[in-house]
């Protein structure tokens, strides 16, 4: 109930107008292409399990991936690279990622981001990762991951800033990005390791810059921490 009421909240927010204006003009731009498709052009929700372990942080929805179909990393070659790993490693049944409907059933991981609203250049602005991130704050609270997996440095200042606002020991100055980067905050008896690695986005994937294995391996790696 409480991630429901969380995904209510967040497809009907228009905080910020420039990514309201820009996520419904991709729509009507591209909604010819895409003809026999709802191009959804609104918030974006966390996808997957309700009780992950895992969380993976991305940066912001494509404006041609899931800003169109709707799910959180559908619909684009981030998703494909994403999904068919969490496939290949056992916490996806399916390494594709169509469409909101498609089938695929995440378990122990749930993919969500910092910033809801696709936003041009995939630059969201200071002002409107403030106005998001009670958004990411109200997600960890009911899903309670123990292991976060950070896809890029975006998203890594964005969630180091919430759990500070949430109460977490995170140290000052914050620790940086870094793919490999392995940080563990606390909050009373309980423990969040963030996991840095390169964003799945075809500029990382297609150079070689974050290949199949490396994406694998940090999957393993958080499965091994919340097994713990
Ligand atoms: O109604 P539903 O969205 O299929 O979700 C039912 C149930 O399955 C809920 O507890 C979330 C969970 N779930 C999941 O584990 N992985 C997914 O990818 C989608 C839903
Ligand atoms: Fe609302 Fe977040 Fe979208 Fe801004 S980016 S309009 S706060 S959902």
């Amino acid at each position: 109930p409480g991630l429901a009421l969380l995904d209510a909240d967040v497809v009907t927010c228009r905080a910020c107008p420039r990514l309201v204006a820009w996520r419904e003009q991709v729509g009507r731009e591209r909604r010819a292409s895409f003809r026999d498709q709802e191009y959804w052009a609104r918030p974006v929700p966390g996808f997957g399990d309700a009780r992950a372990r895992i969380l993976v942080v991305g940066l912001a929805p494509a404006a041609h991936g899931a800003n169109r179909t709707g799910r959180m990393f559908t619909g684009d070659r981030s998703g494909d690279f994403l999904f068919a790993a969490m496939h290949r490693v056992g916490l996806a049944n399916q390494p594709t990622s169509v469409h909101a409907d498609d089938g695929l059933r995440l378990t122990g991981i749930r993919a969500t981001a910092p910033v809801r609203c696709a936003p041009p250049a995939n630059k969201p602005t200071p002002d409107e990762r403030r106005a998001c991130a009670p958004f990411l704050a109200r997600e960890i609270e009911l899903v309670d991951p123990t292991v976060a997996v950070v896809l890029g440095a975006f998203g890594w200042a964005a969630l180091l800033e919430t759990l500070r606002d949430l109460g977490w020991d995170v140290p000052r100055p914050a620790p940086r990005f870094a793919h490999g980067a392995e940080v563990r905050v606390a909050r009373g008896e309980r423990t969040l390791t963030l996991l840095g690695c390169f964003h799945v986005s075809p500029q990382n994937t297609f150079t070689g810059r974050l290949t199949p294995a490396m994406l694998d391996a940090v999957l393993l790696r958080a499965q091994a921490l919340a097994a713990d």
